[in-house]
């Protein structure tokens, strides 16, 4: 499949998708929110990992403002419901684990993009903006959903409120990412990074996404039943009797994600 506002390389069970349209810091345009879509959907079959991150200086600076002819022409509910909410769905329910390397500034949209996946590693040199009121306009693209759930109501209302950036560390600091690394090792860690989820037990990696997503509308009754039948599916894969086996070896385990 060719792309043309997004690159797809797949090496080693790791599926890295780069955001492509660095002059306009990989702004989101109907295309590119198309390809991601077609992107995570496709790759979620082969690859056992799906890293997302962005060419150039930035990582994604949210809808491309320069997109519609007038802010006027622009049906801002049809965009959501039709184009971001397909490519949010697809990262959010993708079967193998996600990973945003985010490389630079996260804005509006595209820091939200961002907090969808699994796992957020930023470069300390990156940052995280609601940019939305700057422009006249509330969170989108699930970041009202994910804020207070990852950083709790005040800090989540503040950054919404005050559209202020949001470094890296301080981004990790508040639990809004999973961590913050040095520039200088931002490349080689997110890639060992998927390296490691993409040698892991996939089918476990799915269970838990499904259990910790889900938590949040279980009581905790329903969250144990939860666990006992996704765990009972965990106990019926070869990595399970792969990573018995070699603890009982002593050496490493080969999971082959079945
Ligand atoms: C851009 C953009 C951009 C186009 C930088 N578009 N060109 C959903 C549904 C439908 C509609 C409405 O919105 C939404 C959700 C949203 O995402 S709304 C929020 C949209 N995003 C923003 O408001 C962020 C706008 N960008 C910025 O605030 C800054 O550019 C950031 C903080 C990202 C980076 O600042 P700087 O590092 O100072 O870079 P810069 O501002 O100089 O930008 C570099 C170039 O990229 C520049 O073009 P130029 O030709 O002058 O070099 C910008 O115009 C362009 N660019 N963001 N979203």
């Amino acid at each position: 499949m060719d792309y043309e506002t997004i690159t797809w390389e797949l090496a080693d069970g790791v599926g890295v998708l780069t955001l492509n349209r660095p002059e306009v810091m990989n702004a989101l345009n109907s295309q590119m929110r198309a390809e991601i879509t077609q992107a995570i959907q496709a790759g979620q079959q082969r690859a056992r990992v799906i890293v997302l991150t962005g060419a150039g200086r930035a990582f994604c600076s949210g809808q491309d403002l320069g997109d519609a002819a007038s802010a006027d022409e622009l049906d801002l509910e049809r965009v959501l419901r039709e184009e971001y909410e397909p490519m949010l769905r697809a990262l959010r329910t993708c079967a193998v684990p996600t990973v945003a390397a985010v490389n630079g500034v996260a804005a509006g949209a595209g820091a939200n993009l961002a907090l969808a996946a699994d796992v957020v590693i930023a470069a300390h040199s990156a940052s995280f903006v609601q940019a939305f009121t700057r422009i006249g306009l509330m969170p989108d693209a699930g970041g009202t959903w994910a804020l207070p759930r990852q950083i709790g109501m005040a800090k989540a209302m503040g950054a919404a409120l005050f559209a202020e950036r949001v470094g890296a560390e301080q981004a990790s600091a508040m639990g809004m990412i999973w961590e913050a690394v040095s520039d200088e090792s931002f490349e080689a860690h997110w890639q060992a990074r998927a390296a490691t989820l993409a040698s892991g037990p996939t089918l476990a990696y799915g269970a838990i996404k499904q259990a910790l997503r889900e938590s949040f509308g279980n009581g905790y009754e329903a969250q144990l039943a939860l666990e006992a039948r996704l765990q009972g599916a965990c106990g019926q894969t070869d990595d399970f009797r792969e990573g018995v086996a070699a603890f009982l070896e002593k050496r490493q385990p080969e999971f082959t994600g079945r």
